[in-house]
């Protein structure tokens, strides 16, 4: 390789978690090669790029994107990244100020609050997805299988949102709208403690970031790349975040610092 790093970034568009990859490595001003990964028809080619085979026992494990494979000169050579929080650790460790590992701790703490909420989103997609194979072909189906008739992609989708379910069961089971009201109140207590612009020490951090897409998935802003359920599937228009304008319009003046990797072109 020449003597640049490179960052490959194998990630999935419209996912929340790699919205958080992209979003943070923007903010380092670290340019990375998005390859985006469909779910189910790239598990093998995921599994070639982290170098698994069959007869490791990790080849078998469920596996998520956003993944960073950063190729720097020797002697640091290969890092592959397999979390989103890690890959954000590792952006912000390269950034000056660098956060300090209390920082760094207090930003993975909003980080599996911000999770607690996505899981939810997921858990009612599934919820939608199961009950309307269309919510899976408008949302996940990747652009080239929309075009085809809905008996071949709502199949497809109808087997893929079954897989889906049962991969997160443990997961989506644990999502309640009572951790959510939860995680949003924390959001409230920690602007009301400070200016009201900023989750944390009255600045922008990675912690804006996480919470701002978490709220995201439940309240989108219009033209922000991310799965959402469409209206026309809801059947009753239910504001989980009703009591919590502060939340949401704080998330929107996040929102205003989308980078464009981020946006709908
Ligand atoms: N802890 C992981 C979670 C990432 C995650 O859940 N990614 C989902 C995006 S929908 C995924 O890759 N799903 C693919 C699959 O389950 O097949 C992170 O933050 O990076």
């Amino acid at each position: 390789m020449s003597g640049a790093m490179e960052v490959e970034l194998l990630c999935l568009p419209g996912s929340p978690w790699s919205s958080k990859a992209m979003w943070i490595l923007s903010l380092c001003k670290l340019p990375f090669q998005k390859r985006p990964f469909e779910p189910m028809v790239d598990e093998v080619w995921l599994r070639y790029k982290l170098k698994l085979w069959p007869w490791q026992w990790r080849f078998w494990q469920r596996l998520t994107v956003p993944v960073a494979i950063i190729r720097e000169p020797a002697p640091k050579g290969t890092t592959v990244l397999t979390d989103s929080f890690d890959i954000a650790a590792w952006a912000l460790a390269r950034s000056s100020p660098s956060p300090s590992p209390e920082q760094v701790a207090q930003l993975r703490r909003w980080n599996a609050l911000s999770d607690a909420v996505l899981n939810f989103g997921r858990a009612d997609f599934v919820r939608a997805a199961l009950k309307d194979v269309r919510v899976a072909v408008e949302v996940i189906a990747p652009p080239w299988m929309r075009k085809l008739p809905l008996l071949f992609s709502g199949l497809v989708m109808w087997v893929a949102v079954r897989v889906f379910a049962w991969k997160y069961a443990d997961k989506n089971k644990e999502s309640t709208r009572e951790v959510v009201q939860e995680a949003m109140r924390q959001v409230s207590v920690a602007l009301k403690s400070g200016k009201g612009r900023y989750l944390v020490e009255d600045r922008f951090s990675y912690a804006d970031i996480v919470m701002a897409i978490a709220v995201n998935g439940l309240a989108p802003t219009e033209g922000a790349l991310q799965f959402t359920i469409p209206r026309k599937f809801q059947s009753e228009p239910d504001d989980i975040l009703a009591e919590f304008q502060d939340v949401k319009a704080w998330k929107e003046a996040i929102m205003k610092d989308l980078p464009d990797v981020l946006r709908i072109k």
